[in-house]
């Protein structure tokens, strides 16, 4: 074999193209499988690919292949992935301009495919990006030990050390694209294995339907609904991907200050009797006027039965929960303890929780904030002192103690919305968890205050919805809301943002009439 028969044979680079293509999608399926997505650019090509086919084929398929039709898809993509990276392969030894060319036009192919997924979001992009990050760099590197750039034919290329460094390194590449395809395929499984757990449960748990109760909703056009459907429920957490634990491998420690530690498998924590429990639940971040807040009903068991269990000690003022993934809260004793529906939920208006909600098992206590009492995928409850430790958030500077504020909101009209003069219908809601909304008053402009209609209330923990009737005379008018809780308390209008311990002052909105 000669120096320049080694340079030139074709199948180097294309093999290098393949081996490239393979890696940046092995890694597509890591970053996917590591962010519990689904879409990665093949799952989502193919997808598009079965959206977009035309019936006859889809017919074709499904008869000639029956139910290994997606196998076939699958094969057949292999076929033309293996095709694909060996041309760019050959193409970037050519010109690494038009080969890389070439790889970047097939990743924004893949983007879009990703992208036209009906229930896709920026974050499914990430494990196509990835891809391309990984799939460039390794396809230039590889051509390069592939077909070395020419040195115009004069010195004498030693061809044995080039081709089998080349095939080292092809192979080394090969050999990771198959164990992150298999890692990929792994973290994947574990997320299907935590849906098959919830899915099993949704049949098994005999949740209530979560029918709200008469009268709680005044259904004000464009108002939002007095229950919170979950997939509008506000996320705030700090885990980049959910947790995946499964029900059955579920437990929690019950510690610290106790007579007696506790441990609790998912199925003695149901046997302990669930309760139905309309709870709002709302972030410290909420802005005046915000939406960092839903009103759901949660099915739980009291978290005040599971600490009985392990009985606290005298001298313990707090119980530190503590996520699978390791995010702390800390939850006054106390409140835990007083009689109020704080519970250990595991479902969430009629189904077993989210993931993206704490599945399987979550805490929920009306009258504090989310930061320091709604730990969800909790799997520890330490029974402590709040002088022995600080939470999550305490340590970076918010409040101890996170009860909420008294607060309301305007929901309609919408701000800067204009509005045709006669009866306009001011309405929204208010809330203050545990201690209950006895009135609210709207003003417009510096005049008198105004009484709104109240709809009713299962209990004092969840918001409650108001309207008022504005005779809206032609102009710009400025429009305030204000509360007073059940014991008394007349809302702030003194302005604090939600740093460090909850954002208040009133809700203000401009409208035009017209
Ligand atoms: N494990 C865990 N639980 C958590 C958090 C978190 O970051 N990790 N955030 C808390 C905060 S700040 C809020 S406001 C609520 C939000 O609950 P949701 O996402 O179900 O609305 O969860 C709380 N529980
Ligand atoms: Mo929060």
């Amino acid at each position: 074999m000669t120096s320049t028969e080694s340079a030139r044979s074709w199948w180097p680079p294309a093999l290098a193209g393949v081996v490239a293509l393979g890696l940046g999608l092995a890694v597509a399926e890591i970053v996917a499988g590591a962010l519990g997505r689904a879409e990665t650019p093949v799952v989502a090509v193919g997808e598009e690919f079965i959206d977009h086919t035309p019936g006859w084929l889809k017919d074709f398929a499904v008869e000639t292949f029956g139910t290994n039709d997606k196998t076939v898809l699958l094969a057949g993509m292999g076929v033309v992935l293996v095709l694909l990276g060996a041309v760019i392969g050959l193409l970037t030894a050519r010109s690494r301009g038009i080969g890389l060319l070439a790889a970047t036009v097939l990743l924004v192919i893949a983007g879009l495919a990703v992208n036209a997924r009906p229930d896709s979001t920026t974050a499914d992009l990430i494990p196509t990006l990835a891809a391309g990050l990984v799939a460039l760099p390794t396809l230039a590197w590889l051509v390069g030990k592939a077909a070395p750039p020419a040195a115009a034919g004069s010195l004498p290329v030693t061809p044995a050390p080039t081709r089998r460094a080349f095939l080292t390194a092809a192979g080394v590449t090969a050999g990771l694209a198959v164990a992150g395809a298999g890692l990929g395929q792994l973290l994947g499984a574990r997320r299907a294995g935590v849906e098959t757990s919830r899915d099993d449960l949704a049949a098994s748990l005999d949740l209530p339907r979560a029918r709200p109760p008469g009268g709680v909703d005044l259904t004000v056009p464009d108002a939002d609904p007095w229950r919170t459907p979950n997939q509008h429920f506000y996320r705030i957490d700090t885990a980049l991907s959910e947790p995946l634990v499964r029900a059955e491998d579920w437990s929690l420690r019950v510690h610290g200050m106790v007579e007696t530690e506790v441990e609790l498998s998912y199925d003695q924590l149901l046997a302990m009797g669930l309760e139905d429990r309309w709870l709002t639940l709302n972030c410290v971040s909420n802005e005046v006027g915000g939406h960092l807040i839903g009103n759901a009903l949660w099915s739980g068991v009291p978290i005040a039965d599971v600490l009985a269990l392990a009985r606290p000690q005298t001298g313990a003022d707090a119980v530190r929960s503590r996520s699978q993934d390791g995010w702390t809260a800390g939850t006054p004793l106390d409140v835990l303890t007083d009689g109020r529906d704080a519970l250990l939920a595991v479902g969430m208006n009629g189904d077993p929780l989210p993931l993206a909600h704490g599945f399987p098992v979550r805490m929920i206590v009306p009258g504090l904030y989310g930061y320091v009492s709604a730990t969800k995928w909790v799997v520890e409850l330490e029974v402590t002192r709040f002088a022995d430790f600080e939470a999550y958030w305490t340590t970076r500077g918010w409040a101890e103690k996170g009860p909420v504020k008294v607060a309301s909101r305007i929901d309609v009209p919408s701000s800067r919305a204009h509005v045709d003069a006669g009866t306009v219908a001011v309405a929204g809601v208010a809330w203050a968890q545990h201690r209950g909304i006895a009135a609210v008053q709207v003003r417009v402009g510096d005049g008198d205050w105004n009484d709104a209609r109240l709809a009713a209330v299962p209990s004092t923990d969840t918001w409650r919805q108001w309207v008022w009737e504005w005779d809206a005379q032609p102009g710009k008018h400025r429009l305030q809301v204000r509360a007073t809780t059940a014991d008394g308390e007349v809302q702030t209008s003194e302005q604090a943002p939600p740093a460090p311990d909850g954002a208040s002052g009133w809700h203000t909105i401009d409208v035009t009439v017209d």
